[in-house]
């Protein structure tokens, strides 16, 4: 998020939510939305394919058809341009490549839009008009957006879009995107990634050595783990595509097939492709599942033998920060101790790394500090969780983490009533600082950034430019904000590049002493001495520049977002013209189809519904956790899928019947029809919150002895269609096909 939900309550006069259905998912940040509606009279626009609840509550409801949202952002940007209608300011002084994206809007036309995407031309008019007249509007995405083969391009449009209306680094503007689990913008900034170190530092060599240095652990020694030098640096298998390291039926970039699996809050059939993942589970060596609960992976797998199940405590059972959806931390203390033989999942992982051996290595960075300039060893004994907390502040630059001390955030949590809900400002003693020191809190002394981008606020207020990440310049572009473009209070005028130990004297005016320079990293975000940062923030400089927001990412294989249909696409006539990618080789280390996925075959002659995700209130990710509560359970007492009456009785289905659903990869489930006018005849929707049945099949026998859940049932990932995000490789979960027979 770049802002926060009291942010849009306050300030939003426009909320266009594209693919999230808050109502069920995130029904605090519903009712926010509900109150910027009381209180600022905000338009809510809701862009899904399915009238869910949180379309119930909109003024605009755009029915669109799954995966083709970046024909209808530049369809909407089409409508912009043409009038005029852009912040031709802000593109000029704050954004690079915006030419390339008006010449490809210029292309989607009201009527091609209306063609490809299913939304009437006259009312993406509409919206369009809305969107460039009503200010600010914030934009807000979750699952709808990213779970594509397109999920990267869709991601990227919609910032685009509130660049051309200028909507961003301003109070009730910016993109604010629903984040889902309880602290999952923090295992995110970890990155619990197979492709970067914690803080997105990524895995070059220089990372690598920062990271060893940080963790006060011979970079040699660190390499040594590895089975050559070369898988240092390369992505890992991801969560999507492990399995077919197991299984090695195609091409697999890895030193050896994987054999053991070491699962840690995942529910693994929350997972696509749930057969495969099935097949691999059965021949690993190892299977380690730690978890509070059965992990319903233990269940799926007919193995008899080389199976752990570890119990985790909950996170009642432990103490430490989360961070939230809009980058703040908070800090959360230990109810019970862990209760019977279970453990905490830090303590499960000391153990671990005890028994393989580099237990010292692994807790070092926690008995050490900065200390005159330099980070070495101060203590026998770390305590936890503030040693680690602090690890983090001190490693983490690329984020600004530096302020998150366990002192500070222990004080906020002491003080949740002193802070303002709609300005997150702090009050008495908590004055000065906003809550939870939303990212990035460059130091112990400032107070967060609770609005990201914002020029007309001081950095050590909270304010910034864009980041400069790209170089200083592209095709012979300046990469850096206009002269005219200055932070609030900054000592420089205008565009910054971001600071090292080369450009800083010349950047700040300013000259080092000869001990700062020996001691200072290389630039901002490998500085472990501090004096890059505390020299910048004594100029009002965020260390990492004042640059252009760039539209174009030269390094993608779409430097602009372009429509691609989805792979198995309900609109053969249209793959010609807007083809899915290329096939990649080596992408997280497997080979992964598009185009000749797509083109394999006309999918949508032998599977003509278009399928769906959606989510329950009373069910969450796999779905152990509340399967096992009675109340939670009987609220959906099996899986089922919501269907049109109309598509029903094409196969002769009455309301309550079961049916089966069949995806292109020759897999199926057994469901019951539930009627639903929240579908159009051409789509259904599934939840994805049970496992326990395996196309047709009861796994109940499977359980532990008396760990069975109140419910158990078909996982719609058995049929989710096979299909990547070209980047980061998440599963297309929101576009697919199926064929119906009643059962
Ligand atoms: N078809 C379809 N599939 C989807 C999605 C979709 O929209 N459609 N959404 C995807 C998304 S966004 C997500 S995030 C995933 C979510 O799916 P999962 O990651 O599977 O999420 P959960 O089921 O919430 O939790 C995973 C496991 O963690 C365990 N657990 C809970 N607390 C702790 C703890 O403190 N320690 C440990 N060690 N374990 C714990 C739970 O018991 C559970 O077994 O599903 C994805 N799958
Ligand atoms: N009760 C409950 N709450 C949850 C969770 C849960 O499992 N249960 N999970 C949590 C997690 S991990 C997450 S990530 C969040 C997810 O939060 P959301 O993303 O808000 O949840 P979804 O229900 O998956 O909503 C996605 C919406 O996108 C729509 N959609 C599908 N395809 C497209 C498309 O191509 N374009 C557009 N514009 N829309 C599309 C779907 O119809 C659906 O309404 O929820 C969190 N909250
Ligand atoms: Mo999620």
């Amino acid at each position: 998020m770049t802002n926060h939900f009291g942010d849009v309550v306050g300030h939003s006069k426009v909320i266009f939510i594209i693919g999230a259905n808050s109502a069920a998912a995130n029904p605090i940040g519903m009712k926010h939305f509900l109150q910027a509606k009381d209180r600022n009279n905000a338009q809510l626009i809701v862009v899904d394919p399915v009238f869910t609840k949180t379309a119930a509550k909109a003024d605009h409801f755009l029915r669109i058809r799954t995966g083709t949202d970046v024909a209808l952002v530049y369809g909407l940007m089409h409508v912009i341009f043409k009038n005029g209608w852009e912040d031709k300011e802000f593109i000029k002084t704050r954004v690079y490549g915006m030419d390339e994206i008006k010449a490809e809007a210029m292309k989607w036309t009201p009527e091609l839009t209306a063609d490809v995407t299913g939304i009437p031309a006259e009312q993406i008019v509409q919206i369009a008009t809305i969107l460039a007249k009503t200010k600010p509007a914030t934009v807000v995405w979750a699952l709808g957006i990213t779970q594509h083969s397109t999920g990267t391009s869709n991601t990227r449009i919609l910032p685009i879009l509130q660049l051309v209306l200028g909507n961003m680094g301003k109070n009730g503007g910016g993109c604010n995107i629903i984040r889902g689990h309880d602290n999952v913008q923090g295992s995110t900034d970890m990155c619990c990634l197979a492709d970067s170190l914690s803080g997105y530092y990524g895995l070059a060599e220089g990372s690598w050595k920062y990271f060893a240095k940080s963790w006060g652990v011979d970079y040699e020694w660190l390499k040594g783990r590895f089975a050559a030098p070369e898988w240092m640096q390369a992505k890992g298998f991801s969560l999507a595509k492990w399995w077919q390291g197991v299984l090695q039926e195609e091409t697999t970039y890895s030193s050896s097939p994987v054999r053991a699996l070491w699962v840690q809050g995942n529910g693994i059939t929350s997972m696509s492709q749930q057969v495969k993942i099935q097949e691999a589970l059965d021949k690993l060596d190892l299977v380690v599942l730690v978890d509070p609960f059965v992990n319903e992976a233990a269940v799926l797998t007919n193995r008899k033998d080389d199976m752990y199940l570890l119990p985790a405590a909950t996170q009642f059972e432990t103490e430490g920060s989360v961070t939230a959806t809009n980058r703040t931390s908070q800090w959360r203390s230990k109810v019970v101790d862990p209760l019977y033989e279970s453990k905490t999942d830090h303590d499960i992982m000391f153990l671990f790394a005890e028994r393989f051996g580099f237990y010292d290595e692994y807790t070092r960075a926690m008995k050490m500090a900065v200390k005159d300039r330099e980070l070495q060893p101060v203590k026998e004994e770390f305590v936890w969780p503030d040693d680690a907390c602090r690890e983090i502040a001190r490693t983490i630059k690329t984020i600004g983490l530096g302020g998150w001390t366990p002192e500070r955030l222990r004080k906020h949590q002491e003080n949740w009533h002193m802070f303002d809900p709609l300005t997150l400002e702090g009050k008495g003693p908590m004055k000065g600082e906003y809550y939870g020191l939303p990212w990035p809190s460059w130091d112990e002394n400032h107070p967060g950034s609770p609005v990201l981008y914002d020029v007309n606020t001081p950095v050590t207020a909270g304010g910034m430019g864009f980041r400069n990440r790209f170089g200083l310049e592209h095709d012979g572009v300046s990469q850096l904000a206009d002269p005219s473009v200055s932070v609030k209070d900054s000592k420089i005028a205008g565009g910054y590049p971001e600071i090292t130990k080369d450009n800083i004297e010349q950047v700040l005016g300013i000259t080092l002493t000869a001990a700062e320079k020996e001691k200072m990293g290389a630039n901002w975000k490998v500085d472990l001495s501090g004096i890059i940062n505390e020299k910048c923030l004594a100029a009002g400089v965020a260390p990492y520049g004042n640059a252009r927001a760039r539209v174009k990412v030269w390094q993608f294989p779409d430097p602009i977002p372009k429509h691609r249909e989805p792979i198995h696409s309900s609109r053969p006539d249209l793959v010609e013209r807007f083809p899915s990618y290329d096939d990649q080789k080596n992408n997280f280390r497997v080979d992964v189809k598009f185009v000749s996925e797509q083109k394999a075959q006309e999918w949508v002659k032998d599977f003509p519904t278009m399928l769906v995700s959606m989510r329950v209130v009373n069910l969450s990710g796999a779905g152990m956790l509340e399967r096992t509560s009675k109340y939670l359970s009987h609220l959906t007492p099996e899986m089922f899928a919501n269907i049109h009456p109309d598509l029903a009785l094409q196969y002769g289905l009455r309301d309550g019947d079961m049916m089966w659903l069949h995806a292109p990869q020759g897999t199926k489930i057994r469901v019951k029809a539930q009627y639903s006018l929240t579908v159009t005849p051409d789509r259904i929707a599934l939840p994805y919150n049970f496992a326990g049945v395996m196309q047709g099949v009861d796994l109940s026998d499977n359980y532990p002895e008396g760990t069975k859940p109140y419910t158990i049932g078909e996982s719609s990932n058995t049929i989710t269609n096979y299909g990547f995000d070209i980047i980061t490789q998440i599963p297309e979960y929101n576009a697919g096909l199926c064929r119906i027979e009643k059962a």
